[in-house]
């Protein structure tokens, strides 16, 4: 993070009325869930808001906002929790602001004017224990201060950097801009819940679980961590889906054997995907004063998942990636999270017969893997690796920060059935000569992290010299034939796809997806022959790709995954008409032509599995 001092940079606080936290990597990160021990209390709502506009824009830390609340320091605004603050007024300064809010990337928070933590990095959730001052004077409110700095520099994740301008004849005074090497407007303030939890003192801190079966019987690895206690009972119970126990066990750690196994399945390979066990885990753990109880239950899906030379096997099967590329990103919400938004988006994707999709690029919200893992959704849970361009981000500060990062993602999300590859990147600037020991080490250590899942990073295909590529397990390729290369000649996509295939398996005989492709559409407009940018073109470049996917799907093609499910807001250029318009939806989400392409496609592709029960076979109507 540059120093506000320095960069002369904005200040905001949040303040509001409760808690909120900080992370330690050797503790666990389980999803806050009620039971009879445990206590969930959501802060979200309307916060108090306000941005530092003092000449040198340091006033909310040299005046100590967040030692009274935020209204008596001086005018504040509503701000809704979650949300982007970017796009919620009429006010271009706070649409572009750089520097200190709430949540995304760089956090302090505060309780009642103590500090109780700090976070570097934003899309991951940090945590901390506030019990004690909560409980300093119970008559009186709580007050929770964030402040977040979304600047980003060479060591960040993504990486940015700031850039002043001192020609007075040409910009105002103090002029800067933040110069970033991605592809998405950077979003900024508490984008996810804020949540208040409790735990009895002794605790289920972390819960990891491993999952395969043999014939009919599935296994299911646990090993649970405890937390505040001198001695400890654990006890395990594995339920179906109707609560019955299959299954159980004492002991931190051991192994829940289901005979006749409900395997989790995607959706689309089999008739009822995403089947979900319940893992409850009892500890009953004294000190030397009390004894105490902990229940904490894990949703626990069985599955496999591996990788041959041409293919990605999910419960021992070959599974063809038919999917989307995302990003949280809506209207008004910017990257906040929001309900209506993510059940509608699932909708589109069962409706179009996807199933799956990358986290283009940065880890989403947990609620979305959850609602994966219950609909079969299978995942590339992408770190926030992208933009990596400059060669000074290749340095030890940018690469122990990113294993940081992977720690961090894998400790979140092991136990999603759903999440079957880790990607560490997107299009790096992998041919330069750093680029080997930085990815060696990066995948190295993250199968360290999780032995069961293949590895990847993405690349574009025009980097010829990929340095990281002979350590990974599945190769992602993005690609742009007829669009950012011989804009227009779409007759180019057959030759240039299938030469670019056949050098990249040639040179490392490993499985490819297909991890970008598409065009801009700017919704309604037409042209016949298609021409660049309307709905004819994008449909175009699709279908001309489809036909080189049909024949390489049969040797070592394993996916394809379209870029993008829909438009979404970028920086400002002469390349973007008010954001990216590669989306088969628009960012309102309603389709354009390409999406029936993709509809048509993707159901008969399901069908030819032939695992389908009938009540699926296409054409179906949801
Ligand atoms: C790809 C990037 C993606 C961009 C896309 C595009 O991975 O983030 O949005 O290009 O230009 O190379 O549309």
């Amino acid at each position: 993070m540059l120093s506000p001092e320095r960069h002369g940079l904005f200040r905001v606080l949040c303040l509001f009325a409760l808690f909120e936290a900080a992370c330690l990597l050797d503790t666990g990160m389980l999803f806050p869930r009620e039971s009879s021990s445990r206590e969930v209390k959501e802060l979200s709502g309307l916060w108090s808001f306000r941005a530092d506009k003092s000449p040198d824009r340091n006033q909310g830390f040299d005046k100590a906002w967040y030692k009274s609340r935020l209204r008596e320091t001086g005018p504040v605004i509503d701000m809704p929790v979650p949300a982007s603050y970017n796009d919620i007024t009429q006010d271009p300064t706070l649409r572009d602001f750089i520097g200190w809010v709430c949540a995304h990337y760089y956090s302090i928070v505060w309780m009642n004017g103590v500090k109780v933590t700090e976070h570097n990095g934003g899309h991951l959730p940090f945590e901390a224990e506030v019990g004690s001052l909560i409980r300093k004077d119970p008559t009186q409110p709580c007050r929770i201060t964030i402040a977040v700095n979304n600047t980003l520099t060479l060591e960040t994740l993504p990486p940015g950097s700031i850039q002043h301008i001192d020609d007075i004849t040409k910009y105002p005074k103090g002029f800067f801009v933040q110069n970033i090497y991605f592809d998405f407007f950077n979003y900024a303030g508490i984008h996810r819940p804020v949540l208040l939890y409790t735990t009895p003192t002794a605790y289920v801190d972390d819960i990891t679980v491993v999952t395969d079966f043999l014939d009919n019987t599935g296994r299911v690895n646990y090993n649970v961590s405890v937390h505040g206690a001198t001695t400890a009972t654990v006890k395990v119970t594995l339920m179906d889906k109707d609560g019955h126990c299959v299954a159980s066990s004492t002991g931190p750690f051991g192994v829940l054997k289901v005979v006749d196994v409900n395997l989790w399945w995607p959706y689309l390979m089999h008739e009822s995907p995403g089947y979900l066990y319940s893992m409850q885990v009892r500890l009953m753990a004294a000190n030397e004063r009390s004894t105490h109880e902990d229940v904490y239950t894990l949703p626990v899906g069985i599955r496999t998942v591996s990788v041959t030379s041409t293919q990605f096997l999910i419960n021992k099967k070959p599974f063809y990636f038919h999917g989307v590329n995302k990003h949280e990103d809506s209207d008004i919400r910017g990257k906040g999270f929001d309900w209506p938004l993510i059940v509608k988006d699932f909708n589109l994707l069962k409706w179009m017969g996807a199933n799956s999709f990358r986290t283009s690029h940065y880890p989403y919200a947990e609620e979305i893997l959850q609602m994966c893992d219950r609909h079969g959704i299978v995942v590339i849970d992408e770190c926030p690796g992208v933009g990596i361009k400059d060669i000074r981000s290749f340095r030890n500060a940018s690469l122990n920060h990113h294993l940081d990062v992977m720690d961090e993602l894998v400790r979140r999300d092991k136990n999603h059935a759903s999440v079957v590859m880790w990607s560490v990147a997107n299009e790096p600037a992998s041919e330069m000569p750093p680029a080997e020991f930085y990815f060696k080490t990066l995948i190295k250590h993250t199968k360290a992290l999780d032995a069961t899942r293949p590895v990847t990073y993405v690349s574009n295909s025009h980097y010829a010299r990929d340095k990281g590529a002979p350590y990974v397990d599945v190769i992602c390729i993005n690609s742009y034939f007829s669009w950012y290369h011989d804009p227009g000649h779409l007759e180019v996509i057959p030759l240039q796809l299938n030469t670019q295939f056949e050098n990249w398996y040639g040179k490392y005989q490993k499985p490819i997806i297909q991890s970008e492709y598409g065009a801009d559409a700017v919704p309604g407009l037409h042209s016949d022959p298609p021409m660049m940018f309307t709905e004819e073109y994008q449909k175009v470049v699709l279908q001309s790709c489809h036909d080189v996917f049909d024949q390489k799907r049969k040797q070592y093609v394993i996916g394809e995954l379209i870029w993008n499910f829909a438009d979404f807001m970028t920086v400002q250029g002469i390349t973007r008409v008010v954001g990216n318009k590669k989306g088969v939806f628009t960012r309102q989400r309603q389709p354009k032509a390409a999406a029936f392409i993709l509809k048509e496609r993707y159901w008969r592709l399901a069908n030819e599995t032939g695992r389908l029960p009938p009540w699926t076979k296409y054409p179906c109507s949801l």
